[in-house]
């Protein structure tokens, strides 16, 4: 057992995948509550908020693989906050109105209809520098902890998904619809970026080798994307926890325009099977990842 910020977490063995999501989301949250604690006032309320509520995948990728590497949990909890804390401040910064304009995330208010505009930016400004201070604080190898930490300045900045959001944001005044190789490079960005590191601690951390789990991320990645899609137009703002349609609405080229909604379905299943088809060199011990592989496509939020 290792003392991680206010829970213990225990184990190297494999759990089922609903368990290893919900203790992904309390280790992920204790770190930062850890992190900002004896903080007071509206701005690490907001960091708080920001982080709970979510499904916590990408802190689940991070430990999972770290667990699949023989890595402790307690070592590898630094990085799964760090990916929950980039991946709310997008969402944060996303939901504003200077870009989506959105007042539900998660089934609860947006941070800046909860608190204010100003608040939410600086909550998302906050969470990004946490999550670097949380990353040099990982007990990991010097080098392993600079490659972790350099991947994930390029995974969440220009040449991902902040420069995936940008050209998300240009196509929507763009003179013709973007093609679908376009859509897929924009997304790689946008969402795979943080997915696929969160799916490379694992190997990072053990300096081991990365290419099984890259191709897994990668897949991973799209589906999740392609999924988003699919619940933009089949799903209900209530089950999914945000508005819905609006892509429609806003007359955007996404997977499901492009391919059709059984199209998008069948590209997504094709994609989570060559993600666990990568995972053959762990053998069962990579089931958990499999589930997870499934479970995205298969998700109602
Ligand atoms: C504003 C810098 C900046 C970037 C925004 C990721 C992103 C870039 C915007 C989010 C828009 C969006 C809803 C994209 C679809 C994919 C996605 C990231 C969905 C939300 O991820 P989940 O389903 O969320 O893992 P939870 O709430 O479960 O954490």
């Amino acid at each position: 057992m290792a003392d991680t910020g206010r829970i213990r977490i225990a184990a190297l063995e494999r759990r089922p995948f609903n368990d290893a999501l919900a203790q992904a989301s309390k280790v992920a949250e204790a770190r930062i509550g850890f992190a900002l604690s004896g903080l007071e006032g509206a701005l690490p309320q907001a960091m708080l908020y920001a982080v709970s509520g979510g499904k916590a995948l990408r802190s689940f990728l991070a430990l999972e693989t770290a667990r699949l590497h023989g890595i402790n949990p307690a070592s590898a909890a630094g990085a799964a906050a760090a990916i929950e804390c980039i991946h709310a401040y997008s969402l944060v910064h996303d939901d504003l109105p200077c870009m989506d304009d959105d007042d539900l995330r998660r089934g609860r208010p947006t941070v800046h209809k909860k608190w204010d505009e100003a608040t939410a930016v600086l909550a998302g400004d906050g969470l990004q520098a946490l999550a670097f201070e949380l990353l040099v604080q990982i007990e990991s190898a010097p080098r392993a902890k600079l490659n972790l930490l350099m991947t994930l300045a390029n995974a969440a900045g220009v040449r991902g998904m902040v420069g995936g959001q940008a050209a998300d944001i240009a196509a929507e005044t763009a003179d013709a619809p973007l093609t679908l190789d376009q859509i897929m490079e924009l997304q790689a960005g946008k969402t795979g970026a943080l997915i696929s590191w969160s799916a490379l601690v694992g190997p990072r951390m053990a300096e081991a080798e990365r290419e099984p789990l890259s191709i897994y991320g990668t897949n991973l990645g799209l589906a999740f994307q392609i999924a988003d899609d699919v619940l933009d137009v089949t799903g209900d703002a209530t089950t999914v926890g945000k508005a819905v349609g609006k892509d429609a609405a806003a007359g955007k080229a996404t997977f499901v325009s492009i391919l059709g909604l059984d199209g998008a379905k069948s590209r997504a299943a094709e994609l989570v099977e060559e993600a666990c088809d990568a995972l053959s060199p762990y053998g069962d011990d990579a089931e958990t990842l499999k589930e997870a592989a499934r479970f995205v496509i298969a998700r109602t939020h």
